[in-house]
């Protein structure tokens, strides 16, 4: 028996033409689970989902554009695995295997990411099309699978995955590891994995990944090595919460530092968690940082589970956010606007929080990203979806929206935060035109120094 070929497909959006971006669609998950089975398979990886010249939603030309590459991609393959890594993909995701289906019918066919982990009987139906569905982590199961080289089953076997723990970077293989973006050299890759905090809205604390990382060494002997193999311009982590230690990240910023590793990063954190001194390391090191704040108002921090403490957190969101104005560090700030419970109070609130953050005429090397709230399976907010509906009047209208065909994003935003809301509706999306106003004052403001980062970062 050859040598086993596993094909790794991430789907194509088919519903979201106005929400996925391919900008930003990097496969770090694909990369470790290709890197830990490779000494038992060839792996090859076909993303479906950042195909370029084919009209966003326009689904039959989408459809018919990935038949081609996937006939191709499928030559000789033993196994297929589909990453269904996001709800935006699970039209895709279906229809990929159908497609396989009505080709290789013998072929096992394993879906995961983090759809399937939220919502595993949106894969095990009559239809029979997965032979195995993976939830949380995929290496140990995808390893197995590999190993056994078993045949279809007759059912469809729903697997909880083993986490998996950032303990060996050798697992990766990271002399050959793939450009994001090889023309504006940006690669995407993860340093620590899972998050201790219980967002509401989002689908991580559901999927029981404790915090865990590569030790620092070996994380500056990844990005060093790296720098020598590729040279990127940008790195950056798909980590959920960068800075998560204080005491890891401080280390691993000060070995950037001594290394003088050449190249920019980006990453995502929260501003309460961190310190003058460490944002003085991130300016250093050259990070532009995306900051989720996502709310100004304390009764909605406390509605969104972002801290036992909502007072403190914006009190020291508000701090470390001036303090990265004040040394012209490069960042972002995400607010989510219209989470069930937002009354046109709490908007306001967050509203004149972010504002009063840039007061004075102080340099500001940042802006603004705020978009409406949606329904996630695998999260707080969709268990507690008939409590926000008792509790404020909150009305999610598409409870299930990936399943349908429509514009996902205009299908899952589709939500009245609050009863006070009702007859005001046409204020909801007001802050759209906030935004822009912030941001064009912001980017006024914008010291040369900021400017010349952007362009290095954007490649501009
Ligand atoms: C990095 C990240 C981003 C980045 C990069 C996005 C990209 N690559 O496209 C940015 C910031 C740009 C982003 C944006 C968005 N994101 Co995002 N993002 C993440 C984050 C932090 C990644 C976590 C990660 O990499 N973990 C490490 C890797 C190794 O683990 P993993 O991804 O879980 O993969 C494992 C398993 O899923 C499984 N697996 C995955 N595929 C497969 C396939 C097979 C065959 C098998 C067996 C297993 C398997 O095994 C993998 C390895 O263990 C997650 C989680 C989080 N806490 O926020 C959200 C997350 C994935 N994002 C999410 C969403 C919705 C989005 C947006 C659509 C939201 C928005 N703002 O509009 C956008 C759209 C992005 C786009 N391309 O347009 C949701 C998806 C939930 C869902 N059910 O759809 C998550 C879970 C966050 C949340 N809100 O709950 N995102």
């Amino acid at each position: 028996m050859g040598r086993m070929v596993v094909l790794l497909v991430a789907p194509p959006v088919l519903y979201a033409p106005t929400w996925w971006s391919s900008r930003v669609a990097s496969k770090p998950h694909l990369h470790s689970l290709s890197g830990f089975v490779r000494d038992l398979a060839d792996v090859r990886i076909l993303e479906l989902d950042t195909l370029a010249g084919v009209a966003p939603g326009d689904v039959a030309a989408v459809l018919a554009g990935i038949d081609e590459p996937l006939a191709t991609a499928l030559e000789g393959v033993d196994l297929v695995g589909i990453s269904c890594w996001t709800s935006l993909h699970y039209l895709g995701a279906v229809e990929v295997a159908r497609k396989i289906r009505a080709t290789r019918p013998e072929v096992p066919i394993v879906v995961g990411g983090h759809h399937p982990t939220a919502m595993p009987s949106d894969f095990d139906d009559a239809e029979q099309l997965f032979d195995v569905v993976v939830c949380g982590d995929g290496e140990h199961v995808f390893r197995r699978l590999c190993e056994e080289r078993r045949p279809r089953s007759r059912t469809t076997e729903i697997i909880r995955g083993a986490p998996y723990q950032m303990s060996d970077p050798a697992r990766i293989d990271w002399t050959h590891y793939p450009w994001h973006d090889e023309k504006q050299r940006v690669l995407w890759l993860s340093l620590s994995r899972g998050c201790p905090f219980k967002c509401a809205y989002c689908a991580e604390p559901q999927r029981g990944t404790n915090w865990n990382n590569y030790a620092v060494e070996d994380a500056l002997d990844i990005l060093d090595g790296l720098a020598r193999t590729h040279a990127p311009n940008v790195v950056c982590f798909a980590d959920p919460l960068f800075g998560a230690s204080r005491k890891w990240t401080e280390a691993l910023l000060d070995g950037i530092a001594e290394r003088q590793l050449p190249n920019m990063f980006w990453c995502e954190t929260r501003a309460d968690l961190m310190t003058p001194a460490l944002l003085d390391k991130f300016r250093t090191c050259r990070f532009k940082v995306d900051f989720g704040l996502d709310t100004g108002s304390e009764t909605m921090a406390r509605r969104m589970v972002k801290s036992p403490s909502p007072a403190n957190y914006l009190r020291k969101a508000r701090e470390m956010i001036a303090h990265a104005n004040s040394i012209e560090l490069f960042h972002d700030t995400y607010v989510l606007f219209n989470f069930p419970g937002e009354t046109p109070e709490t908007t306001r609130e967050t509203q004149e929080f972010v504002v009063a953050i840039a007061e004075g005429n102080g340099p500001i090397s940042g802006w603004v990203s705020s978009q409406s709230f949606f329904i996630l399976p695998g999260t707080e907010t969709y268990k507690r979806m008939d409590e926000y509906g008792r509790d404020y009047g909150t009305e999610i209208r598409n409870p299930t929206w990936w399943r349908q065909v429509g514009d996902h994003n205009a299908l899952a935003t589709d939500v009245l935060p609050s009863r006070e809301f009702r007859g005001r509706e046409h204020e909801l999306l007001a802050f759209r035109e906030w935004q822009n106003t912030v941001n064009i004052s912001r980017l006024e403001r914008h010291s040369n120094a900021t400017r010349a980062f952007m362009k290095g970062f954007y490649g501009l």
